[in-house]
């Protein structure tokens, strides 16, 4: 059986539950508009034309609930192609009730989280990549991933995709037709079409897998992670950026034993910076697992800010630690920090790098340039981006299954198998590419990706 049963009308809050100045109730269905008019007193409702707001009250019994304001949306001129009604009411969690209330009572259903997307996306709205990508879309927030999301929903890889897929369905059938002519030897698709074909969609899906890791970091923001020896100032930095209180400060070395992480955008991107415990070697059995988390975090971070205190490491052993820093191959900024207390002949070292920023964590200077320079690795490592980027698993996993599929059909080719087995690989990448957009669907699979959706959405 279906997840949803079209014949059915919903209903749900569509502006976040609690107190506001307004709350908006959606209704989607082949009743809305008439079960609207039961409880509208107004106008007709009936009568009006499409993407026009009335205003009325909506009464239980003789009861007025509120004052509304009524916005009709016609099929399929709707978001989900269905006869689309919206509810502005006062923004009361009781009004919002008692208004659903009513409708609940006279045969509408709540509607299922995602439900008002799936609708969309299975009359036809868009596909099932741009119905997920009005998931990341709400819950953007930065410019950066909002701009992921904004691309995909207006069709991003879609199309690209879509159009090849098209071009392999048709290989795939003149290469079915052979198989009834076995007999006589003929060769409807060239081989070498195909082969060109097989490439030019590997290479577009190989860039999109490539897309994913930025795709994801641009979803949960760049990791970050603030690293050095006890005492540097690594904990007073993360207060600094995040200007608030987040971790604890002292003149105790090995005073972060775990890692403490926050959120925080610059320039449009969204950063996770990560605070770590100060690495050295110690007795201390929490302190050193402590280190050793600092260190898996470096490997997987995306940059790292290494904190030095210019009060008391000497030059040797700041260079040193950079040399090490090269070696581990993940960008990162030399951080001197304590400009305050430092002596100027070490800071004019440092400064020599050029990948060092100067600053006092705990007197907040030069944090701007600190935060530049990060900005500037990032726009290096191209996170912004106007690109289509993949930013949900599940089109990854697609991706690369098509693409293992289309190994298959270029081996297959070179080794001149048999026409079936041909077929067989490429409906295989077909179908894996199909699992994407949603022309490849199960119910599992549907109900999966929109109940992760909000209700009302
Ligand atoms: N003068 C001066 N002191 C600073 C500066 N930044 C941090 N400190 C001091 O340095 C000491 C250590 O700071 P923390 O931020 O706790 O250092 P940490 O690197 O997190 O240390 P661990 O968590 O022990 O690894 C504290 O007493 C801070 O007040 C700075 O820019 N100038
Ligand atoms: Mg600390």
């Amino acid at each position: 059986m279906g997840y949803t049963d079209f014949n059915d009308t919903i209903i749900a809050l569509a502006t976040p539950p609690g107190v506001g100045a307004i709350g908006v109730i959606r209704l989607s269905g082949k009743e809305a508009i008439s079960k609207v008019n039961e409880v509208f007193k107004g106008k007709d409702l009936s009568k009006e034309a499409s993407h026009t707001i009335h205003f009325g009250t909506i009464r239980d019994g003789n009861v007025i609930i509120d004052e509304v304001l009524v916005s009709l949306f016609i099929a399929p001129k709707s978001f989900t192609r269905e006869d689309v009604i919206e509810i502005s009411c006062h923004g009361s969690n009781y009004i919002i009730q008692q208004i659903i209330k009513i409708f609940l009572k006279n045969g509408v259903r709540l509607a299922k989280p995602g439900e008002f997307t799936q609708r969309a996306f299975l009359n036809g709205q868009f596909d099932l990549a741009q119905a997920e990508a009005v998931a990341d879309l709400i819950a953007s927030d930065s410019e950066a991933s909002h701009q992921a999301a904004l691309n995909q929903m207006r069709g991003g890889f879609s199309g690209r995709i879509k159009e090849l897929r098209e071009q392999l369905i048709h290989f795939a059938s003149m290469i079915e037709l052979e198989l009834d002519f076995s007999e006589e030897d003929v060769e409807f698709a060239s081989r070498d079409d195909l082969k060109s074909l097989v490439l030019e969609l590997s290479r577009v899906i190989l860039q999109l897998i490539d897309s994913f890791e930025v795709g994801n970091v641009i979803k949960n923001g760049i990791p970050t992670v603030i690293a050095g020896k006890p005492n540097a100032g690594k904990s007073t930095l993360l207060n600094a950026l995040l200007n608030e209180e987040k971790a604890i400060v002292s003149d105790i070395p090995g005073t972060t034993r775990d890692f403490i992480e926050d959120h925080m955008i610059i320039d449009g991107f969204s950063f996770r910076f990560i605070d770590t415990a100060g690495i050295r070697e110690s007795g201390d059995k929490i302190e050193t697992m402590g280190v050793e988390r600092t260190m898996a975090k470096m490997k997987d971070a995306s940059l790292i800010l290494y904190v030095f205190d210019l009060s008391t490491d000497t030059t040797t052993e700041i260079f040193q630690e950079i040399n090490k820093l090269e070696n581990g191959g993940t960008p990162f900024i030399v951080v001197g920090n304590k400009s305050d207390i430092a002596d100027s002949t070490i800071i004019e070292q440092v400064k020599k790098d050029p990948r060092a920023v100067i600053i006092s964590a705990n007197q907040k200077e030069n944090l701007e340039n600190l935060k530049a320079k990060i900005v500037e690795i990032v726009n290096l490592k191209s996170f912004k981006t106007g690109n289509t980027v993949v930013t949900n698993a599940r089109h990854y996993q697609a991706l690369f299954e098509t693409n293992k599929s289309l190994e298959d059909v270029l081996t297959g080719i070179d080794g001149q198998v048999s026409n079936d087995f041909l077929a067989m690989d490429i409906r295989q990448a077909l179908h894996h590419l199909g699992e994407i957009t949603g022309e490849i669907t199960t119910d599992d699979l549907l109900a999966n990706i929109f109940s992760k959706f909000c209700i009302g959405k």
